[in-house]
């Protein structure tokens, strides 16, 4: 049984995660009836799950008819700027921006709301003004810190020297993650990070980075890695592997984003638990669009599910996941 405290972090963002959902589907064309125009500025294409969530970006606007201008920005806030630039100059009816960190956007979407565009937020939060966008679509990421912690206290009772592995620096992502997690394991006297360091985001850096903290820590103090993506408990598993231990038994791995890949290391015994990020905000982020193109009212947040997978049903939802 989960302590009443544990139970009472949890609760609020349960209840949320289970009223929200569904989507309506609204018309392609704007007022003057041409097809509407939007402009995508995504973070880059760092993870699997970053590329899943642009493939089903561009998949949904085919779906729905309407022109999509895509920008991918290598992770570079500047290129998110000179696109957001690039989509005014071209007149677009929308722009959806996923930022790849949360300052420095209020100038610029002051220019974007001086052109009349609505602005969606999509995935990673700003900390510019909520007045400067129409929406945000995304997860928790703080729950998903939270129910991250929650497993791993109740696997190893409340008992783990943990090692973690932060997203990329500056984003909302890396830090309600960690925020989240930190939140939990300070109700477990005995749990603990005792090394934390950022691998970006990144499969390769994960490896990188963990094959250092093997050299500079007692590995075999290690209880568990907490990975703020799958990407990164890859490369990690990888490296604990290297170094001649047993990824997912010596060293229990939990991470987030549930994509295929984590599955099928699930699958092979090499990591316990994934909290599963929603490639899937295309939908809600279209629907935000075309209802206030259609004069309707907009929630300001509109939050995704997030829910924790393990090895037990690794392969089906391998299955149901690749691509
Ligand atoms: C979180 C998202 C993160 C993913 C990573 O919503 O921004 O960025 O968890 C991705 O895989 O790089």
């Amino acid at each position: 049984m989960w302590p009443a405290n544990l139970m009472r972090l949890l609760r609020p963002v349960l209840l949320l995660a289970a009223l929200t959902g569904g989507a309506a589907f609204v018309s392609a064309q704007d007022g003057d009836g041409k097809a509407i125009t939007i402009g995508f500025s995504q973070v880059g294409s760092e993870s699997d799950w970053r590329t899943a969530f642009t493939e089903i970006t561009l998949a949904e606007a085919e779906r729905r008819g309407f022109n999509l201008i895509y920008s991918n920005a290598d992770n570079s806030q500047e290129n998110q700027i000179a696109a957001l630039r690039s989509f005014v100059a071209q007149e677009v009816d929308a722009i959806v921006l996923a930022p790849v960190i949360e300052t420095g956007w209020a100038p610029i979407l002051r220019e974007v709301q001086a052109a009349g565009i609505p602005v969606v937020i999509i995935d990673r939060n700003v900390t510019a003004d909520e007045s400067l966008y129409l929406a945000r679509i995304s997860s928790d990421f703080v729950f998903e810190g939270r129910l991250a912690a929650a497993w791993l206290a109740q696997a190893t009772s409340g008992d783990c020297k943990i090692v973690e592995l932060q997203g990329t620096v500056g984003s909302s992502a890396a830090r309600d993650r960690q925020i989240g997690f930190a939140e939990v394991i300070a109700l477990f006297p005995r749990m603990q990070i005792v090394v934390s360091q950022t691998a970006d985001f990144r499969r390769s850096l994960g490896q990188d980075v963990m094959e250092s903290i093997l050299h500079t820590e007692d590995p075999t103090q290690i209880c568990a890695v907490w990975s703020h993506n799958d990407d990164m408990a890859i490369g990690a598993i990888e490296a604990i592997k290297e170094a001649g231990m047993d990824p997912g038994d010596e060293i229990l791995i939990v991470s987030v984003d549930a994509i295929p890949d984590i599955f099928l290391a699930m699958m092979n015994g090499d990591t316990n638990a994934t909290v599963e990020l929603s490639p899937y905000m295309a939908g809600p982020a279209f629907d935000a669009i075309t209802a206030y193109l259609d004069g309707q009212s907009v929630p300001k947040w509109i939050p995704v599910k997030a829910g924790i997978y393990f090895p037990d049903t690794a392969a089906e939802e391998y299955a149901r996941r690749k691509r």
